[in-house]
Protein backbone atom coordinates (compact mmCIF):
# COMPACT_ATOMS: atom_id res chain seq x y z
CA UNK A 1 0.00 0.00 0.00
CA UNK A 2 0.96 3.68 -0.84
CA UNK A 3 0.63 6.65 1.04
CA UNK A 4 -1.96 7.79 -2.23
CA UNK A 5 -4.05 4.35 -1.10
CA UNK A 6 -4.00 4.88 2.57
CA UNK A 7 -7.22 4.73 4.42
CA UNK A 8 -8.71 8.34 4.87
CA UNK A 9 -6.88 9.40 1.65
CA UNK A 10 -10.62 8.98 -0.30
CA UNK A 11 -12.43 11.20 2.57
CA UNK A 12 -12.65 14.05 0.18
CA UNK A 13 -14.59 12.25 -2.70
CA UNK A 14 -17.72 14.67 -4.53
CA UNK A 15 -20.44 14.32 -6.61
CA UNK A 16 -19.34 17.62 -8.57
CA UNK A 17 -16.84 17.32 -11.13
CA UNK A 18 -13.17 17.56 -9.40
CA UNK A 19 -9.65 18.92 -11.01
CA UNK A 20 -8.98 17.63 -14.57
CA UNK A 21 -6.94 14.48 -14.16
CA UNK A 22 -3.98 15.77 -15.11
CA UNK A 23 -3.18 17.65 -11.15
CA UNK A 24 -2.34 13.92 -9.96
CA UNK A 25 0.52 13.78 -8.01
CA UNK A 26 3.45 12.90 -10.64
CA UNK A 27 5.37 10.71 -8.03
CA UNK A 28 4.78 8.18 -5.47
CA UNK A 29 5.87 9.52 -2.30
CA UNK A 30 5.83 6.16 -0.58
CA UNK A 31 9.61 5.10 -2.05
CA UNK A 32 10.96 8.28 -1.34
CA UNK A 33 9.94 8.23 2.68
CA UNK A 34 12.67 7.68 5.13
CA UNK A 35 13.35 4.59 7.08
CA UNK A 36 11.33 4.94 10.78
CA UNK A 37 14.15 4.66 12.72
CA UNK A 38 17.83 5.60 11.14
CA UNK A 39 19.31 2.92 9.65
CA UNK A 40 22.25 1.09 11.14
CA UNK A 41 24.55 -1.91 10.36
CA UNK A 42 27.03 -1.77 13.40
CA UNK A 43 25.44 -4.69 16.07
CA UNK A 44 23.20 -5.81 13.38
CA UNK A 45 23.45 -9.48 11.66
CA UNK A 46 24.34 -7.34 8.39
CA UNK A 47 27.46 -5.95 9.97
CA UNK A 48 28.70 -9.57 9.09
CA UNK A 49 29.31 -8.67 5.55
CA UNK A 50 31.37 -5.67 5.92
CA UNK A 51 34.53 -5.45 3.99
CA UNK A 52 37.16 -5.99 6.87
CA UNK A 53 39.58 -3.43 4.48
CA UNK A 54 36.78 -0.95 4.76
CA UNK A 55 36.12 -1.49 7.95
CA UNK A 56 40.00 -0.39 9.41
CA UNK A 57 40.25 2.12 6.68
CA UNK A 58 37.39 4.14 8.31
CA UNK A 59 38.57 3.56 12.04
CA UNK A 60 42.19 4.68 11.12
CA UNK A 61 40.60 7.88 9.65
CA UNK A 62 38.02 8.20 12.64
CA UNK A 63 41.03 8.27 15.26
CA UNK A 64 42.64 10.69 12.68
CA UNK A 65 40.13 12.69 13.03
CA UNK A 66 39.52 12.63 16.64
CA UNK A 67 43.65 13.45 17.19
CA UNK A 68 42.87 16.44 14.76
CA UNK A 69 39.87 17.86 16.33
CA UNK A 70 41.49 17.70 19.51
CA UNK A 71 45.01 19.35 18.55
CA UNK A 72 42.81 22.26 16.22
CA UNK A 73 41.23 22.72 19.70
CA UNK A 74 44.03 23.11 21.84
CA UNK A 75 45.65 25.82 18.88
CA UNK A 76 42.62 27.74 19.78
CA UNK A 77 43.27 27.58 23.57
CA UNK A 78 46.95 28.93 22.06
CA UNK A 79 46.00 31.52 20.20
CA UNK A 80 47.25 29.83 16.69
CA UNK A 81 43.88 29.58 15.82
CA UNK A 82 40.87 32.05 15.44
CA UNK A 83 38.13 30.14 16.02
CA UNK A 84 37.42 26.27 15.54
CA UNK A 85 33.79 24.21 14.81
CA UNK A 86 34.71 21.13 16.51
CA UNK A 87 33.58 18.09 14.65
CA UNK A 88 34.24 15.51 17.46
CA UNK A 89 31.22 12.86 17.88
CA UNK A 90 30.73 13.62 14.44
CA UNK A 91 33.72 12.38 12.80
CA UNK A 92 31.47 9.75 11.15
CA UNK A 93 29.84 11.93 8.99
CA UNK A 94 33.14 13.09 8.10
CA UNK A 95 34.98 10.49 7.10
CA UNK A 96 32.07 8.87 5.29
CA UNK A 97 31.56 12.04 3.14
CA UNK A 98 35.03 12.10 1.91
CA UNK A 99 35.47 8.79 1.27
CA UNK A 100 31.87 7.94 -0.67
CA UNK A 101 33.29 10.59 -3.28
CA UNK A 102 35.42 9.68 -6.26
CA UNK A 103 38.50 12.01 -7.09
CA UNK A 104 36.55 13.37 -9.94
CA UNK A 105 33.83 14.64 -7.47
CA UNK A 106 33.07 17.90 -5.71
CA UNK A 107 33.38 18.08 -1.65
CA UNK A 108 30.67 21.46 -0.84
CA UNK A 109 31.69 21.85 3.30
CA UNK A 110 30.88 24.18 5.35
CA UNK A 111 32.77 25.69 8.25
CA UNK A 112 32.53 22.60 10.67
CA UNK A 113 33.83 20.20 8.18
CA UNK A 114 37.33 20.50 8.03
CA UNK A 115 38.07 17.19 8.81
CA UNK A 116 35.98 16.08 5.91
CA UNK A 117 38.28 18.32 3.75
CA UNK A 118 41.36 16.33 5.12
CA UNK A 119 40.21 13.02 5.38
CA UNK A 120 39.81 13.57 1.06
CA UNK A 121 42.96 14.11 1.32
CA UNK A 122 43.79 17.95 2.00
CA UNK A 123 46.78 19.49 4.38
CA UNK A 124 45.53 20.32 7.44
CA UNK A 125 47.13 23.17 7.88
CA UNK A 126 45.53 24.26 4.39
CA UNK A 127 42.50 23.03 5.75
CA UNK A 128 42.03 25.36 8.82
CA UNK A 129 44.12 28.78 6.97
CA UNK A 130 40.72 30.67 6.83
CA UNK A 131 40.37 29.33 10.59
CA UNK A 132 42.70 30.85 11.14
CA UNK A 133 41.79 34.61 10.56
CA UNK A 134 43.45 34.59 6.67
CA UNK A 135 41.68 36.08 4.26
CA UNK A 136 41.81 33.63 1.89
CA UNK A 137 40.93 29.88 1.63
CA UNK A 138 44.30 28.38 2.25
CA UNK A 139 43.59 25.70 -0.49
CA UNK A 140 43.01 25.96 -4.27
CA UNK A 141 39.27 24.44 -5.05
CA UNK A 142 39.90 23.15 -8.84
CA UNK A 143 43.08 21.30 -7.69
CA UNK A 144 41.15 19.37 -4.94
CA UNK A 145 37.80 19.55 -5.86
CA UNK A 146 37.05 21.30 -2.20
CA UNK A 147 34.84 24.05 -2.64
CA UNK A 148 35.90 26.74 0.00
CA UNK A 149 34.60 26.09 3.48
CA UNK A 150 31.33 27.77 3.44
CA UNK A 151 30.46 30.48 7.10
CA UNK A 152 26.98 31.88 6.15
CA UNK A 153 24.83 28.70 6.70
CA UNK A 154 23.75 26.69 3.07
CA UNK A 155 24.78 29.01 1.22
CA UNK A 156 27.44 26.26 -0.27
CA UNK A 157 24.16 23.98 -1.47
CA UNK A 158 23.09 26.56 -4.42
CA UNK A 159 26.76 26.28 -5.53
CA UNK A 160 26.86 22.83 -5.09
CA UNK A 161 23.46 22.37 -7.10
CA UNK A 162 25.32 24.99 -9.78
CA UNK A 163 28.55 22.61 -10.50
CA UNK A 164 26.81 19.27 -10.57
CA UNK A 165 24.42 20.92 -13.32
CA UNK A 166 26.74 22.56 -14.85
CA UNK A 167 29.16 19.23 -14.83
CA UNK A 168 25.90 17.57 -16.35
CA UNK A 169 25.27 19.90 -18.72
CA UNK A 170 29.48 19.18 -20.40
CA UNK A 171 28.67 15.94 -19.92
CA UNK A 172 31.15 15.67 -16.78
CA UNK A 173 30.90 12.54 -15.00
CA UNK A 174 30.40 14.62 -11.67
CA UNK A 175 28.60 14.32 -8.51
CA UNK A 176 28.52 17.30 -5.67
CA UNK A 177 28.43 16.08 -2.27
CA UNK A 178 27.14 19.44 -0.22
CA UNK A 179 27.47 19.05 3.65
CA UNK A 180 24.69 21.47 5.66
CA UNK A 181 23.84 21.39 9.53
CA UNK A 182 20.32 21.02 10.70
CA UNK A 183 19.87 24.76 11.48
CA UNK A 184 20.99 25.46 8.01
CA UNK A 185 18.11 23.60 6.63
CA UNK A 186 15.80 26.25 7.35
CA UNK A 187 17.50 28.88 5.26
CA UNK A 188 15.67 30.01 1.89
CA UNK A 189 18.96 28.35 -0.01
CA UNK A 190 18.41 25.12 0.73
CA UNK A 191 15.04 25.51 -0.16
CA UNK A 192 16.34 26.84 -3.75
CA UNK A 193 19.13 24.45 -3.73
CA UNK A 194 16.69 20.99 -3.17
CA UNK A 195 13.81 22.36 -5.27
CA UNK A 196 16.13 23.47 -8.85
CA UNK A 197 18.19 19.52 -7.83
CA UNK A 198 15.52 17.85 -7.82
CA UNK A 199 13.28 19.45 -10.81
CA UNK A 200 16.51 19.24 -13.26
CA UNK A 201 17.52 15.95 -11.82
CA UNK A 202 20.86 17.47 -10.81
CA UNK A 203 23.58 14.88 -10.07
CA UNK A 204 24.19 16.13 -6.40
CA UNK A 205 23.99 14.68 -2.67
CA UNK A 206 22.69 16.40 0.37
CA UNK A 207 24.58 15.45 3.89
CA UNK A 208 22.77 17.28 6.81
CA UNK A 209 24.06 16.68 9.80
CA UNK A 210 21.89 16.65 12.41
CA UNK A 211 23.91 17.33 15.92
CA UNK A 212 21.26 18.30 17.52
CA UNK A 213 22.02 22.08 18.09
CA UNK A 214 22.33 25.31 15.70
CA UNK A 215 24.67 27.00 18.33
CA UNK A 216 22.55 27.34 20.92
CA UNK A 217 18.60 26.21 19.17
CA UNK A 218 17.81 22.49 19.35
CA UNK A 219 16.19 20.84 16.89
CA UNK A 220 12.82 21.12 18.44
CA UNK A 221 12.85 24.78 17.90
CA UNK A 222 14.14 24.72 14.71
CA UNK A 223 11.87 22.48 12.94
CA UNK A 224 8.30 20.61 13.19
CA UNK A 225 9.07 18.41 10.49
CA UNK A 226 8.79 14.41 11.62
CA UNK A 227 12.72 14.40 10.51
CA UNK A 228 14.92 16.67 8.57
CA UNK A 229 14.90 13.42 5.93
CA UNK A 230 11.30 13.77 5.10
CA UNK A 231 12.16 17.15 4.19
CA UNK A 232 12.99 15.27 0.78
CA UNK A 233 9.41 14.21 -0.22
CA UNK A 234 8.56 17.31 -0.45
CA UNK A 235 10.67 18.23 -3.20
CA UNK A 236 9.97 14.60 -4.56
CA UNK A 237 13.69 13.02 -3.93
CA UNK A 238 14.09 10.35 -1.88
CA UNK A 239 14.97 10.81 2.39
CA UNK A 240 17.59 8.91 4.10
CA UNK A 241 17.34 8.77 8.14
CA UNK A 242 21.09 7.25 8.92
CA UNK A 243 22.62 6.69 12.27
CA UNK A 244 25.47 9.75 11.73
CA UNK A 245 27.98 8.15 14.38
CA UNK A 246 27.73 4.40 12.54
CA UNK A 247 30.65 5.03 10.33
CA UNK A 248 29.82 1.76 7.53
CA UNK A 249 25.82 2.28 7.84
CA UNK A 250 26.51 6.21 6.63
CA UNK A 251 29.52 5.15 4.22
CA UNK A 252 27.13 2.54 2.72
CA UNK A 253 23.74 5.00 2.45
CA UNK A 254 25.91 8.35 1.08
CA UNK A 255 28.19 5.85 -1.42
CA UNK A 256 24.82 4.33 -2.91
CA UNK A 257 23.34 8.04 -3.28
CA UNK A 258 26.50 8.92 -5.19
CA UNK A 259 26.28 6.37 -7.20
CA UNK A 260 22.84 6.95 -7.95
CA UNK A 261 23.68 10.49 -8.69
CA UNK A 262 26.23 9.40 -11.44
CA UNK A 263 23.78 7.35 -12.95
CA UNK A 264 21.56 10.35 -13.49
CA UNK A 265 18.95 9.34 -10.84
CA UNK A 266 18.87 12.35 -9.36
CA UNK A 267 19.68 14.43 -5.83
CA UNK A 268 19.08 12.48 -2.41
CA UNK A 269 18.58 14.04 1.04
CA UNK A 270 20.45 12.09 3.99
CA UNK A 271 20.32 13.57 7.14
CA UNK A 272 22.94 11.76 9.53
CA UNK A 273 21.56 11.75 13.29
CA UNK A 274 24.66 12.79 15.70
CA UNK A 275 25.48 14.81 18.15
CA UNK A 276 27.81 18.25 18.89
CA UNK A 277 30.20 16.81 21.73
CA UNK A 278 32.19 20.24 21.71
CA UNK A 279 30.59 23.75 22.16
CA UNK A 280 29.32 25.38 18.95
CA UNK A 281 32.83 26.66 18.76
CA UNK A 282 35.49 27.72 21.10
CA UNK A 283 33.50 31.20 21.27
CA UNK A 284 30.46 29.55 23.15
CA UNK A 285 29.69 28.35 26.47
CA UNK A 286 27.12 25.32 26.01
CA UNK A 287 26.86 24.77 29.84
CA UNK A 288 24.19 27.42 29.50
CA UNK A 289 22.11 25.57 27.08
CA UNK A 290 22.46 21.81 27.62
CA UNK A 291 23.03 19.59 30.58
CA UNK A 292 26.13 17.45 30.87
CA UNK A 293 23.57 14.32 31.23
CA UNK A 294 23.13 14.53 27.71
CA UNK A 295 26.46 15.03 26.24
CA UNK A 296 27.04 11.93 28.35
CA UNK A 297 24.01 10.16 26.59
CA UNK A 298 25.74 10.79 23.58
CA UNK A 299 29.39 9.48 24.29
CA UNK A 300 27.56 6.64 24.92
CA UNK A 301 27.16 6.09 21.50
CA UNK A 302 30.51 6.84 20.20
CA UNK A 303 31.46 6.58 16.72
CA UNK A 304 34.83 5.31 17.24
CA UNK A 305 33.92 3.05 20.46
CA UNK A 306 31.15 1.99 17.98
CA UNK A 307 33.48 0.67 15.31
CA UNK A 308 35.95 -0.53 17.84
CA UNK A 309 33.33 -2.89 19.39
CA UNK A 310 33.19 -4.58 15.61
CA UNK A 311 36.45 -4.75 14.84
CA UNK A 312 37.32 -6.67 17.93
CA UNK A 313 34.56 -9.07 17.45
CA UNK A 314 36.39 -9.74 14.14
CA UNK A 315 40.07 -10.24 15.65
CA UNK A 316 40.55 -7.25 13.33
CA UNK A 317 41.73 -4.76 16.31
CA UNK A 318 44.74 -5.79 16.43
CA UNK A 319 47.66 -4.72 18.52
CA UNK A 320 49.62 -3.78 15.78
CA UNK A 321 47.07 -2.39 13.98
CA UNK A 322 46.31 0.22 16.94
CA UNK A 323 49.22 1.10 17.90
CA UNK A 324 50.25 2.30 14.10
CA UNK A 325 47.14 4.58 14.00
CA UNK A 326 47.53 5.95 16.68
CA UNK A 327 51.57 7.05 15.99
CA UNK A 328 49.89 8.18 12.48
CA UNK A 329 47.30 10.29 14.70
CA UNK A 330 50.21 11.59 16.68
CA UNK A 331 52.03 12.36 13.46
CA UNK A 332 49.83 14.50 12.14
CA UNK A 333 48.72 16.32 15.23
CA UNK A 334 52.33 17.03 15.88
CA UNK A 335 52.71 18.48 12.23
CA UNK A 336 49.61 20.93 13.19
CA UNK A 337 51.07 21.46 16.08
CA UNK A 338 54.41 22.63 14.56
CA UNK A 339 53.47 24.05 11.01
CA UNK A 340 50.58 26.14 13.28
CA UNK A 341 53.16 27.48 15.44
CA UNK A 342 55.10 29.38 12.80
CA UNK A 343 53.96 32.52 12.01
CA UNK A 344 52.78 33.11 8.69
CA UNK A 345 53.95 35.85 6.63
CA UNK A 346 51.36 38.45 5.94
CA UNK A 347 51.85 41.58 3.63
CA UNK A 348 49.54 44.27 5.42
CA UNK A 349 48.88 45.57 2.13
CA UNK A 350 46.80 42.46 1.14
CA UNK A 351 43.66 43.98 3.17
CA UNK A 352 43.56 46.01 -0.31
CA UNK A 353 43.53 43.45 -2.96
CA UNK A 354 40.70 41.35 -3.76
CA UNK A 355 38.25 43.76 -2.69
CA UNK A 356 37.51 45.40 -5.62
CA UNK A 357 38.49 44.27 -9.36
CA UNK A 358 38.69 48.49 -9.61
CA UNK A 359 39.83 50.42 -6.40
CA UNK A 360 37.31 53.16 -5.03
CA UNK A 361 39.49 56.81 -4.64
CA UNK A 362 38.89 55.78 -0.66
CA UNK A 363 40.51 52.68 -1.03
CA UNK A 364 43.26 53.94 -3.25
CA UNK A 365 44.22 57.13 -0.26
CA UNK A 366 44.20 53.93 2.41
CA UNK A 367 46.03 52.09 0.64
CA UNK A 368 48.62 55.10 0.03
CA UNK A 369 48.64 56.10 3.71
CA UNK A 370 49.34 52.79 4.78
CA UNK A 371 52.39 52.21 2.61
CA UNK A 372 53.78 55.52 3.89
CA UNK A 373 52.83 54.50 7.26
CA UNK A 374 54.95 50.85 6.84
CA UNK A 375 57.90 52.88 4.71
CA UNK A 376 58.16 54.73 7.58
CA UNK A 377 58.31 52.32 9.75
CA UNK A 378 60.70 50.34 7.64
CA UNK A 379 63.07 53.68 7.72
CA UNK A 380 62.97 53.60 11.95
CA UNK A 381 60.63 57.17 11.93
CA UNK A 382 58.17 55.88 14.38
CA UNK A 383 57.57 59.63 14.95
CA UNK A 384 55.90 59.42 11.72
CA UNK A 385 53.43 56.54 12.98
CA UNK A 386 52.64 57.81 16.11
CA UNK A 387 49.02 58.83 15.21
CA UNK A 388 48.74 56.41 12.19
CA UNK A 389 49.69 59.24 9.73
CA UNK A 390 52.81 61.51 8.62
CA UNK A 391 52.84 64.85 9.16
CA UNK A 392 50.23 66.61 7.78
CA UNK A 393 48.16 64.02 6.71
CA UNK A 394 44.72 63.27 9.05
CA UNK A 395 45.05 60.95 11.76
CA UNK A 396 43.38 57.17 11.17
CA UNK A 397 40.92 57.88 14.05
CA UNK A 398 43.41 58.53 16.47
CA UNK A 399 44.54 54.76 16.52
CA UNK A 400 48.28 53.71 15.84
CA UNK A 401 49.57 52.12 12.94
CA UNK A 402 50.56 49.41 15.32
CA UNK A 403 46.35 48.83 16.29
CA UNK A 404 45.53 49.25 12.54
CA UNK A 405 48.02 46.47 11.18
CA UNK A 406 46.37 43.27 10.54
C1 LIG B 1 23.09 33.05 6.84
C2 LIG B 1 23.64 32.94 8.23
N1 LIG B 1 22.86 33.24 9.28
C3 LIG B 1 23.36 33.13 10.53
C4 LIG B 1 24.66 32.74 10.74
C5 LIG B 1 25.22 32.67 12.16
N2 LIG B 1 25.44 31.27 12.54
C6 LIG B 1 26.67 30.75 12.46
S1 LIG B 1 26.69 29.14 12.88
C7 LIG B 1 25.03 29.13 13.18
C8 LIG B 1 24.35 27.84 13.61
C9 LIG B 1 24.36 26.81 12.54
O1 LIG B 1 23.89 25.58 13.01
P1 LIG B 1 23.82 24.31 12.10
O2 LIG B 1 23.39 24.67 10.72
O3 LIG B 1 23.00 23.31 12.80
O4 LIG B 1 25.33 23.83 11.96
P2 LIG B 1 26.38 23.41 13.08
O5 LIG B 1 27.11 24.65 13.48
O6 LIG B 1 25.64 22.79 14.22
O7 LIG B 1 27.27 22.46 12.39
C10 LIG B 1 24.49 30.39 12.96
C11 LIG B 1 23.07 30.71 13.15
C12 LIG B 1 25.44 32.46 9.61
N3 LIG B 1 26.69 32.05 9.71
N4 LIG B 1 24.91 32.55 8.37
Amino acid sequence: MTVLEQPGSSRNTSDLPGPPPAWRPRVDPGPLLPDAEPYRLLGTDAAGRLDPGLLTRLYAQLVRGRRYNAQATALTRQGRLAVYPSSTGQEACQVAAALALEDRDWLFPSYRDTLAAVARGLDPVQALTLLRGDWHTGYDPQEHRIAPLCTPLATQLPHAVGLAHAARLKGDDVVALAVVGDGGTSEGDFHEALNFAAVWQTPVVFLVQNNGFAISVPLAKQTAAPSLAHKAVGYGMPGRLVDGNDAPALHEVLTEAVRRARGGGGPTLVEAVTYRIEAHTNADDATRYRTDSEVETWREHDPIALLEHELRDRDLLTEEFVRTTQEGAEELAAGLRDRMNADPELDPMDLFTHVFAEQTSQLREQAAQLRAELAAEAAGHPEHTEHGALAGEPAAAGRSAQETRP
